[in-house]
């Protein structure tokens, strides 16, 4: 019956994606826009990347461009980047401005082209600790955290953590509520300071866990902006520069 080969064709490929996924160099936390650049950059340069996603569909932010209105803005200085994946844009006063679902589908697809494995629909809903030194994430299905199910995790092991879950950087939480290091709590909106504060800021914030994009100004106390996606650009590529330079 096709119906099982199909079944079984399902059941062993993403039961191989996992299986290969157990031991990785770097498990990142959340599709966003700084997890999905920091995991293409990362991929590119042959390291074993998993991110994790709670939600079914990646790309965080990205997707609802500014109230909906699906475009988002970027600084001219990624002009470059946009070309060397082959993203479409248009030029806007001294930015550049992209069609949001273009923008969001064209890192994921070449993040996971570049070799990154990505699970949608998993949460981190912990992370992993030895000798005092974060060592990987603790993972369950989005719906078990979504319905409050009583369900066990599984664990991956990662030699390095980035905790790209934006605004309420969810991992470092973990971190904060056990009084293993402490926040501050995101600023109010202002776009020119946030988009600096972010890349500054992003890097490690406890052994082995790093932190990228939006969760940055809520670490340490930054403003948040609006649908401007040059620094969640360069907060991802940092991540994948501090990784590759401590290999
Ligand atoms: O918020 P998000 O898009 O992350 P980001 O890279 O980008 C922020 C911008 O989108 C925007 C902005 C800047 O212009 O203000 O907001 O910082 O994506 C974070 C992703 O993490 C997922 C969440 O569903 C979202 O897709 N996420 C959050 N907690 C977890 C998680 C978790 N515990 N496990 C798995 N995924």
């Amino acid at each position: 019956m096709k119906d099982t080969v199909i079944s079984k064709a399902i059941i062993e490929s993403f039961f191989k994606k996992l299986r290969n996924s157990l031991e990785v160099d770097v498990a990142i936390v959340g599709a966003g826009p700084s997890g999905l650049v920091a995991s293409y950059e990362l991929a590119k340069k042959n390291f074993r990347v998993a991110i994790f996603e709670e939600k079914n569909m990646p790309g965080g932010g990205i997707w609802g461009g500014g109230m909906m209105f699906n475009e988002v803005v970027l600084e001219k200085e990624l002009e470059n980047f946009l070309k060397e994946l082959d993203i479409s844009y248009a030029e806007y006063e001294d930015l550049l401005i992209v069609d949001s679902c273009h923008f969001a589908s064209a890192l994921i697809y070449r993040a996971t082209k570049a070799g990154a494995k990505l699970f949608n629909n998993v949460s981190v809903e912990d992370i992993a600790m030895r000798e005092e030194r974060i060592c990987g994430v603790v993972i369950n299905w989005g719906p078990v955290k979504k319905l409050g199910l009583h369900v066990d995790p599984i664990t991956i092991k990662a030699s390095y953590v980035v905790d790209g879950t934006g605004h309420p950087a969810n991992i470092v939480s973990l971190l904060v509520k056990r009084g293993l290091m402490e926040k501050k709590t995101e600023f109010p909106m202002d776009a020119e300071i946030a988009e600096k504060f972010v890349v500054e800021k992003t890097g490690e914030v406890f052994p082995g866990l790093l932190v990228s994009g939006m969760a940055v100004c809520e670490v340490y106390g930054g403003p948040r902006m609006g649908p401007i996606f040059g620094g969640m650009i360069l907060s991802g590529m940092k991540i994948a520069k501090m990784i590759s330079e401590r290999r």
